[in-house]
């Protein structure tokens, strides 16, 4: 289908909330994550990420119109405890935000700096049962974004993908890639994170999500984020950039946890 809504024009983020009220809600996403405005939290246990490590049969590219969806289909549900969440998240899904050039891309901000790329691992809560049950709840989502900065290498752990992405240039298209583990989208270390109650970045921007961007950064090169933008919206125009604006903070707090 063709959604009412893109980054660009006429149906751009400023026009979301006429037709997504929540978008125009107080505690959207994202945000510029700044450190001096943020409470150290002593109190919050490291993640822990339940087969992450564990090889999927197979892993979904799919061109979606607005980004690059992976889905893993495994016999493990992949799911993530601690990290001061209250229970059980489960895997969903992992895609891509990214900007017409290397300033610019990341939907989040860290310390007012933004970043080429972020990568958001979807999560929902178990107890929940379903995603679409779970973003009924303002806990029902847990998304864990990391950050990209360029390297001058390619990341090796991004070849198969972006050699997938060639095959799903328009929108709909499917494509399965080699088998790789989720934790290749987790930095090395997650131990520092910050923390924060926030939105989907995207309609229906639903005020449902548990935001986590881990401190730490994921690499690629140049030449790879370059495959990220020819890939084609719904109106057949390169994808170059899918990042929203930064939304007001509108005094929630906002946590940071350090090693
Ligand atoms: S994000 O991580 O805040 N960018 C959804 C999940 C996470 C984020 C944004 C949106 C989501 O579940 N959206 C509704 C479902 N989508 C499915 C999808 O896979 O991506 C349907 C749709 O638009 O029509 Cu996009
Ligand atoms: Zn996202």
């Amino acid at each position: 289908h063709v959604p009412e809504w893109s980054y660009e024009g006429e149906n751009g983020p400023d026009h979301w909330s006429m037709i997504y009220p929540s978008c125009g809600g107080q505690s959207q996403s994202p945000i510029d994550l700044k450190e001096n405005e943020m409470q150290q939290d002593d109190t919050m246990e490291p993640f822990v990420f339940h087969h992450y490590n564990e090889l999927p049969d197979s892993i979904t590219v799919e061109n979606v119109g607005h980004s690059v969806k992976l889905t893993f289909q495994m016999t493990n549900t992949p799911y993530v405890t601690g990290g001061g969440l209250a229970s059980a998240y489960k895997f969903m899904q992992l895609h891509f935000h990214w900007g017409i050039d290397d300033n610019d891309g990341s939907e989040h901000h860290i310390n007012s700096h933004s970043y080429p790329c972020e990568v958001h691992l979807v999560h929902f809560r178990e107890r929940y049962e379903t995603p679409s049950k779970a973003i009924l709840y303002g806990d029902g989502l847990a998304v864990l974004g990391s950050v990209f900065t360029i390297s001058k290498e390619d990341n090796p752990q991004l070849a198969g993908l972006l050699a997938g992405l060639l095959n799903v240039l328009k929108p709909n298209e499917q494509v399965t890639i080699s088998p790789m583990p989720l934790s290749y989208f987790l930095p090395y270390d997650t131990l520092g994170f910050y923390r924060y109650k926030g939105s989907l970045t995207t309609p229906p921007c639903s005020e449902v999500v548990i935001w986590t961007v881990f401190s730490n950064k994921l690499k690629i090169s140049d030449e790879q984020i370059r495959w990220f933008r020819e890939l084609e919206d719904f109106e057949g125009k390169a994808m170059q950039h899918n990042d929203r604006p930064l939304q007001p903070i509108n005094n929630r707090p906002i946590m940071m946890v350090t090693t």
